[in-house]
């Protein structure tokens, strides 16, 4: 597929110019830029999420041109099943939900954490098929209402959102008849999928048309389907949404609802647009992740600036101490003990002035700025880290709403570097790293996009 090719392309091409440009400085700031691609170093995947019996097993079915997925009325499925292609030289048949999520192939560690009980109730299913060779599916169990979910045993919305976290194309599937339970699970999409960009990896489907009985009701469904969704949605607009109806061996679809038969195919279609969403997730992660760190920098740089700030003050106190302590110290030792006979100033009043005077002013003033050293070191720099590690806010000027949201992700992490890592911090040349950053936002991600968008 050429199209997949070029989307292979585009996807090398990143992860190359990734630690190019940015691997030194990510590592300057104690962020693992490999981490930031392993979710998405697997097939592009595409989530199946929807009341139960709105037809999501039967349409993955119609999809890959198999009966690979039970279905039928009442619910059915009561796992999640991930549908893919084996790898080469691997057998087709099913894994385990504990070999899924323990094999480092796979992207699902972060199921672990929910328990045995989920475990017994995902599994992958390795079929042979064009398709799948680039893609993975994945079946879930149809939402019940809320109360019921709770029963489950696992927490059912929260695998749904880090399932939604790694998918790229989420096909949220309504019918005709339960279309309210849908809205939990709107709402774990919403909070799980980064700002309004996450809202295009979702295709709303209005399913089993077929079974309304006149366009009226068609009508009035879809209707009240609009309401609900501007209400989770918040948006003025209108996401599409594909009216579609399964063809079912012996069942009469009216005349009249025929027209919609192509939507469905537009559906499919969308969906083998997944690898190229891929990429748009990709993008809208690292862009995500290297914003999070162009703030980060911004942070540390302001701790740099205040830093030599504070330094600058203390030191001209330092210096003045200094000087007093140069030309007064050994008067004050004079009056205190008689000795020196002869202080500094005197001989310079006097014009007794040798090199010998000179002597007591030196110890003096090296003893102070070495006091003055251990001052700093000991006590003035602690304390002025500890006052920011605390209250990093006053670090930054958070600009844009968007950065007002990604502080409080990264706060606790500029926090830290401050804590445990200071001493090297305030000289390292942030404000050169930040302006690399930022034109690797502007120039490099910004032509991926395009790119992304052309092909
Ligand atoms: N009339 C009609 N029936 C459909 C359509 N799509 C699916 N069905 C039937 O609806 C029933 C439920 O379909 P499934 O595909 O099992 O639904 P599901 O969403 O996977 O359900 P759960 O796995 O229980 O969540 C089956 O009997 C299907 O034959 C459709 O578009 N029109
Ligand atoms: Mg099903």
């Amino acid at each position: 597929m050429a199209e997949n090719n070029s989307a292979k392309a585009l996807k090398k091409e990143l992860e190359e110019i990734l630690p190019l440009k940015l691997g030194q400085i990510f590592q300057t700031y104690g962020l693992d830029l490999d981490e930031l691609l392993v979710p998405l170093k697997w097939k592009p995947m595409i989530l199946l999420i929807g009341n139960y019996s709105s037809g999501k097993s039967t349409f993955i079915n119609e999809f890959l041109g198999k009966e690979i997925q039970r279905t039928g009325q009442a619910p059915t499925d009561d796992s999640f099943t991930i549908i893919t292609a084996p790898d080469e030289g691997e057998p087709e048949g099913d894994l385990t939900g504990s070999t899924v999520v323990n094999d480092d192939r796979f992207p699902f560690e972060a199921l672990r954490g929910f328990g045995e009980k989920l475990l017994a109730h995902l599994s992958m299913k390795r079929v042979r098929s064009d398709v799948l060779e680039d893609i993975a599916l994945i079946d879930t169990p149809g939402m019940l209402d809320s109360v019921t979910e709770k029963d489950r045993g696992y927490d059912y919305l929260g695998v749904i959102g880090e399932l939604a976290k790694l998918s790229d194309l989420i096909v949220l599937m309504f019918d005709p008849h339960k279309a309210g339970t849908i809205k939990e699970t709107y709402k774990v999409l919403r909070v799980t999928l980064p700002g309004a960009a996450g809202e295009d990896r979702v295709r709303f489907v209005l399913n089993r048309i077929d079974e309304c009985e006149s366009l009226e009701d068609l009508v009035r469904a879809y209707g009240t389907l609009c309401w609900n969704l501007s209400q989770m949605t918040g948006r003025k607009d209108i996401p599409r949404i594909y009216l579609t109806y399964a063809q079912i061996e012996g069942r009469h679809v009216p005349e009249e609802f025929k027209v919609w038969s192509k939507e469905r195919d537009e559906l499919k279609k969308s969906l083998l647009d997944a690898p190229r969403m891929r990429l748009y997730h990709m993008l809208q992660e690292v862009d995500n992740v290297v914003r999070e760190l162009a703030l980060e920098i911004e942070a540390l740089d302001g701790f740099k600036r205040r830093f030599k700030k504070r330094l600058w003050r203390f030191f001209k106190s330092l210096m003045f101490t200094a000087t007093a302590a140069f030309f007064f110290g050994d008067l004050v030792m004079n009056l205190l003990t008689g000795y020196p006979d002869s202080p500094f100033v005197i001989d310079l009043v006097t014009g007794k002035f040798g090199l010998d005077s000179l002597l007591w002013p030196i110890i003096w003033f090296l003893l102070v700025i070495a006091g003055g050293s251990c001052l700093f070191q000991k006590i003035t720099f602690p304390r002025f880290v500890r006052r920011y590690a605390l209250s990093p806010d006053a670090l930054v000027v958070l600009k844009s709403p968007y950065e007002r949201d990604l502080w409080p992700r990264i706060r606790a992490r500029v926090a830290e570097l401050i804590e445990r890592h200071a001493r090297r911090y305030v000289w390292l040349p942030h404000s050169k790293n930040l302006e690399k950053v930022r034109g690797f936002l502007k120039k490099d991600l910004q032509s991926f996009y395009e790119k992304v968008k052309q092909y």
